[in-house]
């Protein structure tokens, strides 16, 4: 299928296939068995200018979309989830301040993140609040000159690497989610620390971790956007992001795929490669249809994202929904093609399928992404009554 990239969008992922088949293939099953975090990719994403990919050059990126965001996320993903997530959660991190930052904030913070010298994470979830992101409990009261945060963030991509946080907490109770604020903290400020690396089924080569605040002061510049925009932040960001997480799915289903045709061709059952037998080719058929449907739909809501359209929220959590179950999908199946050989660790299809179930569960449940989908059909539905 063309896609009808422009020669530039080609470019990136031409260099996002390169990186991640020179760079991340030959160390993923190591990074995962180690739990360990891929400095050096990042540092090779770095150099390739790939970390400031969606950032404006005013501020040092390239100044490019969505679509190329995803395109890179896609090629990344298609060699390890576990390196895009690090790499997709650091965009997550920084729409906060790109969506809602003052113009000094951005020249303060968005140069260093394009330039990958410090990466960030988002904050929102904590243990009462995961799909309910309006019942988070941290705080962040207003005292003087500064805000003093306290409360744990849990299940932090990038806890601990990153050097900026963008942090949604409570200033004022009463008002609920509408009570809610984003910030942003920088580690190394007292009173912020973090909790224990969390040992994960999937992903292993990105960090998750807790974000403890214990009367931690900030600048009260710190803040992004205006009080009670929190919610707000929260939801704007995820809806720039999901986009992303769908192209997630679809790299590590085009992947599983690609591995599954070159040992179906390899392997031989009753006299014959198992890629003649139909039961075999009909999987593989399968594969190749819902991976085409991802991407087709994945693309058209990132042009549609980049078009500069107000409203995304309905697109994007289809986009994430699609491939993210496309992702799982796909990926189950092509252990499925291998065998008990899919099953072990000598080839990669039983990290991917490990890897894709938490594309299903993070930046809001598929089912939540269902939710937000049937709100927009009824409020649709309201409109052309
Ligand atoms: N853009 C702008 N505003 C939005 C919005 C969006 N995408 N989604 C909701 N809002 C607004 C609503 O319009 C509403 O405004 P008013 O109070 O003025 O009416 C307000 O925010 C509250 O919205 P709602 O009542 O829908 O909030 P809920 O508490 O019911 O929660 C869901 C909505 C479930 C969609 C939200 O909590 C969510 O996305 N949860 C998943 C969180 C998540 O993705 N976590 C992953 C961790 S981050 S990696």
């Amino acid at each position: 299928m063309d896609y009808f990239l422009t020669e530039e969008q080609q470019m990136i992922r031409d260099l996002a296939r390169q990186i991640a088949e020179e760079k991340i293939v030959p160390v993923r099953a190591e990074l995962d068995e180690k739990n360990e975090y891929p400095w050096e990719v990042i540092k090779t994403l770095a150099q390739s200018d790939m970390i400031g990919l969606f950032i404006p050059e005013e501020y040092g990126g390239l100044g490019k979309g969505c679509l190329e965001l995803c395109i890179a996320v896609e090629e990344l993903s298609r060699a390890c989830v576990g390196v895009s997530t690090t790499y997709a959660a650091n965009a997550l991190g920084t729409y906060p301040i790109l969506l809602f930052g003052t113009d000094e904030q951005k020249k303060k913070y968005l140069p260093d993140i394009a330039a990958g010298k410090r990466l960030v994470a988002f904050g929102l979830t904590e243990a009462n609040a995961g799909s309910d992101a309006g019942g988070i409990q941290t705080t962040a009261k207003l005292e003087g000159n500064e805000y003093v945060l306290n409360g744990t963030k849990q299940w932090i991509t990038n806890g601990g690497e990153a050097e900026i946080y963008t942090i949604i907490a409570i200033t004022d109770k009463a008002k609920g989610p509408r009570g809610a604020s984003a910030f942003v903290v920088e580690k190394g400020t007292p009173g912020f620390t973090f909790g224990k690396k969390e040992n994960k089924m999937g992903i292993r080569a990105s960090s998750t971790r807790e974000l403890i605040f214990d009367n931690c002061r900030i600048p009260k510049e710190n803040i992004l956007g205006k009080e009670g925009m929190g919610f707000i932040v929260a939801m704007k960001t995820l809806d720039s992001s999901r986009t992303g997480v769908g192209a997630q799915g679809l790299g590590v289903a085009q992947g599983a795929y690609e591995e599954a045709v070159k040992f179906a061709r390899q392997r031989h059952q009753f006299g014959h490669p198992i890629i003649s037998f139909q039961a075999i080719q009909h999987m593989l058929a399968d594969m190749a249809i819902e991976i085409e449907a991802a991407r087709a739909l994945i693309y058209s809501v990132a042009r549609y994202v980049d078009s500069g359209a107000k409203d995304v929220s309905k697109p994007s959590a289809m986009a994430k929904t699609f491939g993210t179950d496309v992702g799982m999908k796909v990926t189950t199946n092509a252990v499925q093609v291998m065998g008990g050989s899919g099953y072990m660790k000598e080839y990669p299809v039983e990290k991917m399928m490990r890897d894709a179930k938490i594309l299903q569960i993070y930046e809001g449940t598929n089912q939540i992404q269902r939710n937000v989908i049937g709100q927009e059909i009824i409020k649709e539905a309201a409109r052309n009554k």
